[in-house]
């Protein structure tokens, strides 16, 4: 941003962040010499900055904001639950009636046999929780030597020691000696960057056979779980080829170690279906929950147990596990308004026959684009792959074209994500399909910027 700030509040803002504030994921001294932008109000599929820009936030916060901004039902269930209890803990044989009922209502909507859920502060204690819950039912069953976690080469987990141990984000392990023993990591399926001369259902089996081939390696005897997020969010919004799901499960089913779903982007209804893993067909034992569940107005993030892992654990003494804030009362209160409104309101239904299939639709006109490679994407979630030259994949090596693009985005009102040269999305998920216009279009003026930049 130019020091010819319309608003002096900005400038007075930034120097609170210059000064005190540290920020996740970031450069401090990028934020100190450019300072933050300031992002005041929401509504609908809207944000606002000091400035008074309105931004169509196609990320949705950080893809969390399912039912949208500015949703004063949500703003009411906070305000009476605190009024009525603000907080109790969930310890000692204790309980409070809104992590009860919100109990329930996720076991309703969870996959078969998905009945019982851990509540957390965030998606990181969930998979903390994961790490700790799975070595624990090994343990339980007589057979502590499973502990080893598989997970994916830039699959996102979380960023507690074990969550960015589990994640498979290079520059996060370089940070703190990770990852911690006892997890490793296998290939994604990627193609689009990693598929080389494979056609994508080839690369598929072949990505999935890594995890044969890993387990093996390991020993049966020592691997306790498979994590994988359905579709990779922050990684890049990766869908995998059709093949891959379908040969997991079959080497799932060959060997006996828990599985994993990591829906903390998938789930609450992003791909259209309540989990990611209802729209693979896939059956975790495991499923970390967090961002949708509250449409991120308030933190809360858990673990939904399968029955099997519950009969094993609930026998063997105490979890010795559990956060202060686990099952917050208020979040809980907030999360359950939420649910209701996604299912009260149809959202998943539009999403799914309606507003989904036209993002996608409209989404895939953009490939007509000269930079643009490969457009995918599954109900709310999109990626668009920038490039040099199509047919060979080749990128526009070193230029940052995807931090260019990102730019333009902000300054022309649409928040798209960069990762890499992967630009992605996932709008919250009321937008409607005047909005998906919109933001299609501002898409291409974006990249049509872009390039005249790597021309200029
Ligand atoms: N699992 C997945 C799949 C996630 O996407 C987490 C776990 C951790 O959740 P918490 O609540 O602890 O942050 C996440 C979080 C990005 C970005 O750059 C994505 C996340 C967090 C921060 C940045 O897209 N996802």
């Amino acid at each position: 941003m130019s020091p010819t700030h319309k608003n002096p509040q900005t400038l007075k803002w930034q120097a609170m962040s210059r000064d005190h504030h540290l920020a996740p994921f970031s450069d401090y001294q990028q934020l100190i010499d450019v300072g933050p932008r300031i992002i005041t109000k929401g509504e609908g599929v809207y944000v606002w900055d000091s400035e008074g820009n309105k931004i169509l936030d196609g990320m949705a916060g950080l893809w969390c904001a399912a039912v949208g901004y500015g949703r004063h039902e949500l703003a009411e269930a906070a305000a009476a639950q605190m009024r009525e209890l603000p907080f109790y803990n969930t310890f000692f044989m204790t309980a409070h009636p809104p992590v009860l009922e919100l109990a329930k209502v996720i076991a309703e909507i969870a996959p078969p046999g998905m009945n019982h859920v851990f509540f957390t502060g965030s998606g990181s204690e969930g998979n903390d929780t994961m790490l700790r819950m799975v070595r624990h039912y090994w343990a339980c069953k007589g057979q502590p030597n499973k502990k080893v976690i598989i997970s994916r080469v830039n699959g996102y987990h979380g960023s507690t020691v074990a969550g960015a141990s589990l994640g498979g984000m290079k520059y996060m392990h370089e940070q703190g000696d990770l990852p911690i023993p006892g997890i490793v990591h296998i290939p994604q399926p990627y193609w689009f960057g990693e598929g080389g001369e494979m056609s994508p259902d080839e690369f598929g089996i072949w990505a999935a056979e890594q995890l044969e081939a890993k387990i093996l390696e390991v020993g049966v005897e020592n691997v306790a779980a498979f994590i994988a997020e359905p579709i990779q969010g922050a990684g890049g919004v990766i869908v995998p080829p059709e093949t891959y799901w379908p040969k997991i499960r079959e080497i799932l089913a060959k060997y006996d170690i828990l599985f994993v779903a990591d829906e903390v982007i998938c789930g609450f209804g992003r791909t259209g279906e309540w989990f990611g893993s209802d729209y693979y067909g896939n059956q975790p034992d495991l499923m970390t929950i967090a961002k949708g569940l509250t449409s991120g107005y308030i933190p809360m993030g858990g673990l939904i147990v399968s029955d099997k892992v519950f009969d094993v654990i609930k026998g063997a003494g105490d979890f010795n596990h559990g956060f202060t804030y686990s099952g917050h009362p208020v979040a809980a209160a907030v999360a359950l308004e939420n649910i209701r409104i996604l299912r009260e309101e149809k959202i998943l239904e539009t999403v799914r026959a309606e507003t989904a299939p036209y993002l996608q639709k409209r989404l895939r006109e953009l490939l007509d684009h000269p930079l643009v490679g490969e457009v995918r994407g599954v109900g709310m979630l999109g990626a668009i792959e920038l490039v040099k030259d199509k047919a060979t994949r080749t990128r526009y090596e070193g230029k940052g074209v995807g931090m260019i693009c990102r730019g333009h985005c902000f300054n022309n009102g649409l928040i798209m994500r960069a990762v890499g040269d992967t630009m992605i999305i996932a709008p919250p998920l009321v937008i409607s399909k005047a909005e998906i216009d919109e933001l299609v279009t501002k898409a291409r003026l974006c990249l049509d910027l872009t390039l005249q930049d790597l021309q200029g």
